[in-house]
């Protein structure tokens, strides 16, 4: 049964969660055998894939994400939506993913019948854990999520990682929290469809309005995308829910445009193919670094470079030419 790939496909079009579960499992597994089956299961799942709205969260650790998605998600399940939660967080430990470790910021919706929630995948590299939240996203739209919530924390390359897998980036700030847009980086802003200001409550809320004019007059110094979405900045709090009724309007707007242009499907097929190109570089890399032949003429290489005898340029040319006979 479990070598079939028929018997998780079927698992997974049926909607079980079980093996939903399961599947991931397979992708996350580093076996030669579970890698080979899990690819036929993804072709096979592939025609069932595609049909979610795909949602890339990030801010910094403390932001309130975890409480937003608590929030947005119980918002959409009793709406009648599925929604899956996978996370992309290269840091995680085996502790089940230091991102949703705090499971208890999402009790009720991590107990839901129509919620999906499942931690990173603990250890490996960005690109391990990338490409395996990837794939975990088809398997999940296959198995009739209808949409799929990718948190990341709010800290280096993972940000560009998750928003090349989505279809809406949004980004969580804070009001006033010392320097204007607290060490985000630019690139994040560019990358962002939308800035959420959170935690506007109480005494924080007119510093969360301030904030919402500095942030939008920012974000209008960056040249509107080729889809004509200018990235809106709004606010929330995302513990007495007000505001999340927004947030979600403005992704649906910005997937009625996307889907209504043609932009959305330019945009998934451009990030697969992005994504084949990495996984190919990838690869290559990694078997050339295997070859027998490489691994004796690269330690005579770096020996020369560092000697003097031969140029990086040299050295180069000849561990290539040797691939060439
Ligand atoms: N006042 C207020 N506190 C919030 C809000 N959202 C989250 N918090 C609090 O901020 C802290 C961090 O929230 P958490 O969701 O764990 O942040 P994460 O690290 O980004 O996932 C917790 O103590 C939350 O209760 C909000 O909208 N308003
Ligand atoms: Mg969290």
């Amino acid at each position: 049964m479990g070598n079939d790939s028929e018997y998780y496909v079927q698992g997974v079009c049926s909607g079980n969660r079980k093996m939903l579960a399961k599947t991931i499992t397979l992708i996350e597994s580093s076996l030669p055998k579970h890698q080979e089956l899990i690819t036929g299961v993804l072709d096979q799942l592939l025609p069932f894939t595609g049909n979610a709205i795909r949602l890339g969260i990030s801010g910094v650790p403390g932001v309130g994400k975890s409480t937003f998605i608590e929030a947005l998600g119980m918002n959409l399940v009793e709406r009648g939506h599925r929604i899956a939660i996978l996370a992309v967080d290269p840091s995680s430990t085996h502790s089940g993913g230091s991102i949703m470790g705090d499971k208890t910021r999402m009790e009720k919706l991590s107990t839901h019948p129509n919620a999906f929630i499942r931690p990173s995948p603990s250890g490996g590299t960005l690109g391990g854990v990338s490409r395996k939240t990837r794939e975990s996203i088809l398997v999940c739209e296959a198995s009739g999520f209808d949409v799929i919530i990718v948190e990341t924390v709010g800290v280096g390359q993972s940000e560009v990682s998750v928003s090349s897998m989505v279809d809406f980036f949004l980004l969580l700030m804070l009001a006033g929290a010392g320097d204007d847009l607290q060490g985000i980086k630019r690139g994040i802003l560019e990358l962002s469809d939308a800035i959420v200001i959170n935690k506007a409550d109480g005494d924080n809320l007119n510093k969360a309005l301030q904030a919402k004019k500095i942030y939008a007059d920012t974000m209008h110094l960056f040249s509107v995308d080729n889809t004509g979405w200018s990235p809106p900045v709004l606010t929330c709090s995302a513990l007495h829910m007000t505001g999340i009724d927004e947030v979600w309007e403005m992704v649906l707007k910005h997937n009625k445009k996307l889907t209504d242009s043609g932009a959305l499907e330019e945009k998934r097929k451009k990030q697969a193919l992005e994504w084949m190109w990495a996984l190919l570089e990838e690869g290559l890399k990694d078997w050339f670094y295997q070859l027998p032949e490489i691994k004796k003429l690269m330690s005579e290489a770096r020996w020369a470079v560092e000697k003097g005898t031969t140029t990086p340029t040299a050295a180069v040319k000849k561990l290539l030419n040797s691939l060439k006979n």
